[in-house]
């Protein structure tokens, strides 16, 4: 399958997120993407090409347009004050504030966002289009191209990223407008499955009052976990959406058997939702050796993940989210491609 990579991505840096209560340097850095890039290289998955230019017309169509007004100005706005350090929101709307939309470059800050893990520095409006560029033109190579799969080396990811709010590494959610795109392309139903270890609390949300675009997602038990707001099992739907969401939270702990008896189960339900397309929102945060998460999956159980959604027989869009054990995310990442081929 191809894969489509932009360097562009580098431009995005950050330096700083908050950890345990101490600022530490940000988990989700460039050498993911190389680490990625070299494994696809080494395994001959296929074909890498740069993206092409896609305007906002897409993200538009999930996102607010004031939201993506931010995005793209905050910088110039905060080096207008003569700052240098990445943009970090300090305060933050919550229950009964947050009504008017602010000028103020703090305000804003913390009014588009749901926390302190997704910092703005200079390049970062570049990668974050590059980084769509990336699930959009990797989409082509399914619409138009008419091939069965493709593969999108996001970076940085999108499942966080909501309506019109960026958290969790995410400012635009490609994923999302992957599939909201596909819908405005022709297909009736589109199914988003988000594998990765955190709740893509950002697609649910988009998606959440709608039956013709299906989320399913494994993830660690919010309870417990980032993102705690979002992500439990009796979250379902509501009015036209209810019984289109689908919520797997499991326990700390959790190994590859009962992480799959999970996939087993939404594939069950995707089968029966009757959709004509897929997006893998694919973070392989789910690894034994992450530093960020809890589930216990080893390198191996990543084939039999790709060969599980191969099983569903649908185009498949597969769009990188997370996954921070840098030297093994290349790995892990291209062997849920290559179950996929049936190549293992
Ligand atoms: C861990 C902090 C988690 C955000 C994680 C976002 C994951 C994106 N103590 N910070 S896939
Ligand atoms: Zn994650």
């Amino acid at each position: 399958m191809w894969t489509i990579y932009s360097e562009d991505h580098r431009l995005h840096r950050p330096r700083y997120e908050l950890m345990d209560g101490e600022l530490v340097p940000v988990f989700e850095k460039p050498e993911r993407a190389d680490w990625v890039l070299e494994r696809v290289k080494a395994r001959g998955l296929g074909e890498i090409a740069a993206p092409r230019r896609h305007g906002l017309d897409a993200a538009l169509r999930v996102h607010a347009d004031h939201y993506v007004d931010y995005l793209a100005h905050a910088w110039r706005d905060w080096a207008a004050l003569g700052r240098s350090h990445d943009i970090m929101p300090y305060c933050y709307p919550v229950r009964g504030m947050g009504q008017r939309r602010p000028t103020d470059p703090d305000a804003r800050a913390g009014f588009y966002a749901m926390d302190s893990a997704a910092p703005i520095m200079a390049g970062s409006w570049q990668a974050i289009q590059s980084s769509l560029d990336c699930a959009l033109s990797a989409l082509e190579r399914i619409t138009e191209a008419r091939e069965r799969a493709a593969f999108a080396v996001c970076r940085p990811p999108g499942h966080h990223a909501g309506h019109d709010y960026l958290g969790g590494y995410c400012y635009l959610n490609n994923a999302a407008i992957a599939a909201q795109q596909l819908r405005d392309k022709g297909a009736s139903r589109v199914v988003v499955l988000d594998v990765d270890y955190h709740h893509g609390n950002g697609t649910q949300q988009l998606f959440y009052a709608r039956s013709d675009v299906l989320f399913v997602s494994i993830h660690g038990d919010p309870g417990v976990e980032y993102p705690f707001f979002a992500g439990h099992a009796d979250e379902t739907g509501v009015g036209e959406g209810l019984g289109y969401n689908l919520n797997f939270p499991l326990p700390h702990g959790t190994g590859f058997t009962q992480w799959h008896a999970a996939l087993q189960a939404g594939c069950r339900a995707i089968e029966r939702f009757g959709a004509d397309a897929l997006v893998v929102s694919l973070g392989v945060d789910t690894y034994q050796d992450d530093p960020i998460s809890q589930f216990k999956l080893a390198s191996p159980d990543y084939l039999r993940m790709g060969e599980t959604i191969a099983a569903l027989g649908l185009p498949t869009l597969f769009v990188m989210e997370g996954g921070y054990a840098v030297d093994e995310i290349g790995v892990n990442m291209v062997n849920v491609l290559e179950g996929f081929e049936g190549r293992a």
